[in-house]
């Protein structure tokens, strides 16, 4: 089942289809950097884009969203393929500068304020990187056995933990409601356990 997992990654990577590549250039790396992004990674990214062809701006994080940088989950199709591929092995307080070719951003159709076949410039700087919800790290820290399932017991644990740490004190009730929910989405093969299949398979996204 890992295996299939791994090559459904390799697959939305684009692993197996030749593309166009995007140009990286790193603009600055800091000293230290204790994690790398990759997919299934939440990102959360100060970004500007430019059009090559006339440098004119046409988007940017510092103006145009009240000046909020914005979160997205990396590999998963969320943002053009441009940033998926791009802003991969990325440190926390790294900028880069992507040159993305047309096919890997907005292609033939165009969007907003990019005409039809622009090769984008982004300058992007990554401010924080979280487990995405659906990661490998996410599914290890719950595995408190390292049986690779999630016994209801270690959902529990889990989301007391994640409550507490908000500074939310939730009945013992409210958990047990809540785990069945989680477990009867989940677990699909009603087993009692949500396995790392279940857990890191995204249904509708590939
Ligand atoms: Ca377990
Ligand atoms: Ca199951």
């Amino acid at each position: 089942m890992l295996v299939l997992v791994a090559l459904l990654f390799a697959c939305a990577s684009g692993a197996l289809i030749p593309e166009p590549e995007v140009q990286i250039q790193v603009l600055e790396k800091p000293f230290i950097c204790r994690r790398k992004s990759k997919n299934g990674d939440l990102l959360l990214v100060h970004a500007e884009g430019f059009l090559e062809k006339n440098g004119s701006r046409f988007h940017s994080t510092y103006k145009d969203n009240n000046g909020q940088p914005v979160w997205f989950t990396l590999g998963m199709k969320e943002v053009i393929k441009g940033w998926d591929k791009g802003l991969q092995d990325m440190c926390v307080g790294e900028k880069r500068k992507l040159i993305v070719p047309s096919a890997l951003g907005y292609g033939k159709e165009g969007k907003g304020k990019i005409p039809p076949e622009s090769t984008l410039i982004f300058q992007i700087d990554l401010m924080e990187i979280r487990n995405g919800p659906r990661s490998h790290e996410s599914f290890q820290e719950m595995d408190l056995n390292d049986d690779w399932k999630l016994s209801k017991e270690e959902v529990k644990a889990y989301l007391k933990n994640e409550f507490s740490k908000h500074g939310t004190d939730v009945n013992e009730t409210h958990h047990e409601v809540l785990v069945e929910s989680i477990f009867e989405k989940e677990d699909e093969d009603s087993d009692g356990f949500i396995s790392a299949r279940e857990f890191t398979y995204v249904h509708d996204e590939l």
